[in-house]
């Protein structure tokens, strides 16, 4: 059962955190777990007011859909440490029919690869060389690839030239050492002249009978004796398939990481000599290993949109998600999709309100904290369902949810716009210059900032602050006049205060600032143009 991810629009506001919470709820009634509410943006003042009022935790967020290595399903992966002799490693590959092992050191990090190509390569080197000889290697792992006993075992490992005694035996000792091994048959008394001549190990072929006072020898010299019942030139034959992985391996293997995206291991992939990489996990571990039919599988991500449904207000990578439902209240920008998908658009106050109808019309009663932030969600949107996009929908049900949450809406709503102002624990310097726009208005420079108040209360309090500030701002900005404009949604005005040559503020307002200006709601479409009429014929 794969998940399915529920997103508002980036720069979240309180309904589309709701919408996404309240739905993913809603679905995970049918499906528990399968739905996940996610954000693709931060979370506001106000919405994070909202989330803690009620007690529901924010969104995980979730910058992107573009699919990564962590949404594939890996297969067991085929790897052996470094140390293994090449005849284990193409052994596996014939038996699981694969192209490549992974080779990993002791700690489980890979360290390379051993294909076809690989071992072809070492082989081809190796018949160049004259000397047969063993790296390194387990007498163990040795009698294991020569199908051997160990009849005497002195040594723990072997590291030598490996000598088949075809020689005359004085030729043999002459160019034997005590580290090599030597390739016998059925001769006794050459086994024993090899033993005292203190070789490192005896390799009897072909099982020939290995007697009491050869094996009594090689324990007192410490030799070790093995016997197989190859014969020589099998031995010689193994032995040279004996050279450990980390000589035969290739250890230029591209490595990936799960949070790579998966266009981008497509790329490494297909450029790879492997037509393979490895995909290791946060400690360096191997943890799978991608080719290019891994790759094939489709890992688009699932998503529910809400509160939006146009592609530039959408999650990163959202083309490559499948998107399976879009819910909302906006105008149609709609995003081309695939394949068909359910679509509920219904120009009402909130999607909130559509998420609480959902579960209006399905008898379902949210919880207290659902019903809660999405009335929040509603009040929201609607502004205390003031705006001219409340329908009677909207009201039908904040009067529902109102009821579940014992919440008074008008109350609500007040306290939604004054966590939304963001005014509590702020100084009033970056109150101020939070949001200021410069214009030049007939040969003045007019800074003016704007700030949103739960009500005149708020100025009125700091008149005195506010004066020194602006003429503090009006000094650094080196603006002609400076003004910021107080605005009360509830109350349908602003209050402006300024800083200016004081001829120049009397001969503007005619009485002393600070001014309530009732109907000013909109720097740009109320003051401004107001403001420049007055400089104009201020200038004539
Ligand atoms: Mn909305």
């Amino acid at each position: 059962m794969n998940q399915i991810y529920l997103f508002g629009h980036q720069k979240p506001d309180t309904d589309s955190i709701a919408s996404v919470i309240g739905y993913a709820d809603f679905l995970n009634r049918s499906e528990p777990g399968r739905y996940v509410a996610v954000r693709c943006g931060d979370i506001n003042p106000e919405t994070r007011f909202v989330l803690q009022r009620y007690g529901m935790s924010e969104p995980a967020f979730t910058p992107s859909v573009e699919p990564r290595l962590s949404d594939i399903t890996y297969k067991p992966v085929f790897s052996l440490p470094d140390d293994v002799p090449a005849v284990d490693v193409a052994t596996l590959m014939a038996k699981e029919g694969i192209r490549n092992v992974v080779i990993t050191d002791e700690s489980g990090h890979p360290v390379g690869m051993v294909g076809e190509h690989a071992l072809a390569r070492a082989y081809i080197k190796k018949i160049h060389l004259a000397e047969l000889a063993v790296t390194p290697i387990p007498v163990d792992t040795l009698a294991r690839i020569l199908n051997a006993q160990v009849v005497v075992a002195a040594q723990q490992t072997l590291e030598g030239k490996v000598y088949i005694a075809i020689d005359a035996l004085p030729v043999m000792l002459g160019r034997m050492t005590s580290q090599d091994i030597a390739v016998i048959g059925d001769n006794e008394p050459e086994q024993l002249a090899l033993i005292s001549a203190g070789i490192a190990c005896l390799i009897v072929a072909n099982a020939a009978p290995i007697g009491e006072r050869v094996k009594k020898a090689a324990m007192e010299r410490a030799v070790t004796v093995l016997s197989t019942n190859l014969d020589a030139f099998g031995v010689g034959k193994m032995i040279s398939l004996s050279l450990p992985a980390r000589e035969v391996m290739e250890s230029d293997v591209p490595l990936l990481s799960f949070t790579d995206t998966v266009a981008h291991a497509r790329h490494v992939v297909a450029g790879s000599k492997f037509r393979a990489a490895c995909v290791i996990s946060g400690d360096g571990k191997l943890a799978g290993i991608l080719t290019r039919t891994t790759l094939l599988d489709d890992v688009r991500k699932s998503v529910i949109l809400l509160d939006h449904n146009e592609a530039s207000q959408a999650v990163v990578g959202i083309e490559d998600a499948e998107i399976v439902e879009i819910i909302d209240h906006h105008r149609l920008g709609a995003i081309a999709t695939l394949k068909p998908v359910r679509f509920y658009n219904d120009p009402v106050g909130a999607t909130s309100t559509l998420i609480a109808l959902k579960f209006m019309e399905s008898g379902l009663m949210p919880s207290r904290g659902i019903a809660g932030i999405l009335l929040c969600g509603i009040l929201s949107d609607t502004l205390g369902l003031r705006m001219s996009t409340t329908t009677h929908k909207d009201k039908k049900v904040v009067r529902w949810l109102a009821q579940i949450t014992g919440e008074d809406p008008e109350t609500l709503a007040a306290e939604l716009l004054e966590a939304g102002m963001d005014l509590a624990g702020v100084t009033l310097e970056t109150i101020l210059t939070r949001d200021t726009k410069t214009f030049e208005l007939f040969g003045k420079t007019v800074l003016i900032a704007q700030v949103m108040v739960p009500s005149f209360a708020w100025n009125q309090e700091r008149e005195e602050s506010i004066n020194r500030e602006l003429a503090m701002l009006r000094t650094s900005s080196a603006a002609d006049l400076v003004f910021v404009l107080f605005t009360s949604v509830s109350d349908g005005a602003s209050v402006v205060y300024g800083s200016a040559d004081s001829r120049a503020l009397s001969e503007i307002f005619n009485e002393p600032l600070p001014l309530r200006l009732n109907g000013v709601m909109s720097r740009k479409k109320d003051f401004v143009p107001w403001l420049g009429e007055k400089i104009r014929s201020l200038t004539k």
